[in-house]
């Protein structure tokens, strides 16, 4: 049989194939899911753990992508697609710009519970999916990767990743009952999903689009700062708002401020403490970045 041959068109979808997965790769769904769900309870974003229970995710072992599309498409017409991992960035931006979620179809091992690197189906389906649910968040998604496909020669992609981090990995929002989370790298995670809201060590900053693309994030520690939007709406609003193309001028490509920076602009609403970068050494690494 003749190996699959990565196009230019190539896509990346393979088949989720369901059955592929063994009863310990089910289990580690429901132990992951379980253990978020004794955590969320306020502090998710309001709507997520409905969502999370509307699309069935919580019905045991990991979920089969074709009837979860289903129920995904009747909302905000997103589906989802099986890819073997992280994809290009002009792969990646494509699918979302045609309402198409890339869910990696592997699933972490028992050792690797508390992190792992590369997103698995749990965190891509368990972090990003509800939140798809979510009509004003699905326009976000699907505008966000409109402007990634029109922004593949600008030279700003780090940018553009930087403000993607922010926002749909490691976002916080606000609420009349306090701070709660959206960002999918924090809500699949039960250790940072109590740090990000509980911790001092962080910084926790008012969202400004420009000022988010300008700051280099770590992939391998919690955040040393956070960004809060007021809305899904705000956030889509501000994104939608935003005339790229000076912005990009202004900008140089590569990252002006390190997670512990902040700014003179910044609306600040925790400053951190920053205990926990310095035993991690977080700034000097990010700023290579
Ligand atoms: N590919 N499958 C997958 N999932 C992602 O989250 C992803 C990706 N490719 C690129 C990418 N994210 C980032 O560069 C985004 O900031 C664009
Ligand atoms: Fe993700």
């Amino acid at each position: 049989m003749e190996t699959k041959m990565s196009t230019a068109s190539d896509d990346f979808v393979i088949p989720q194939d369901w059955d592929h997965y063994t009863s310990e790769d089910h289990q580690t769904w429901d132990t992951l899911y379980a253990r978020l769900k004794s955590v969320l309870p306020d502090r998710a974003v309001p709507g997520y753990l409905e969502a999370l229970d509307d699309l069935g995710l919580g019905d045991g072992g990991v979920p089969d992508f074709s009837p979860l599309s289903d129920r995904l498409e009747e909302r905000t017409g997103w589906r989802i697609v099986a890819v073997p991992g992280l994809v290009p960035d002009e792969v990646f931006f494509r699918h979302l710009a045609n309402r198409r979620f890339p869910a990696g179809n592997f699933i972490r091992r028992p050792d690797q519970l508390d992190y792992i690197q590369e997103p698995d189906v749990f965190h891509d389906v368990f972090g990003h999916v509800p939140h798809l649910a979510d009509p004003v968040f699905a326009d976000y998604m699907q505008a966000y990767g409109e402007a990634g496909l029109k922004s593949l020669n600008s030279g700003r992609l780090k940018n553009l990743a930087a403000l993607y981090w922010y926002t749909v990995e490691f976002g916080l929002i606000s609420t009349p009952e306090g701070l709660r989370i959206y960002g999918a790298g924090i809500i699949s995670s039960p250790a940072e999903s109590v740090f990000a809201l509980d911790s001092p060590s962080p910084h926790r900053v008012a969202y400004e689009t420009e000022r988010v693309m300008r700051t280099a994030y770590r992939i391998d520690d919690f955040q040393q700062i956070y960004f809060v939007i007021e809305s899904f709406e705000d956030l889509l609003q501000k994104t939608l708002e935003t005339d790229f193309g000076p912005l990009y001028q202004r900008l140089t490509g590569g990252y002006d401020h390190t997670p512990a920076d902040i700014l003179g602009g910044d609306q600040i609403i925790t400053r951190g403490t920053q205990e926990y970068a310095a035993r991690q050494d977080v700034t000097k690494a990010a700023a290579a970045d």
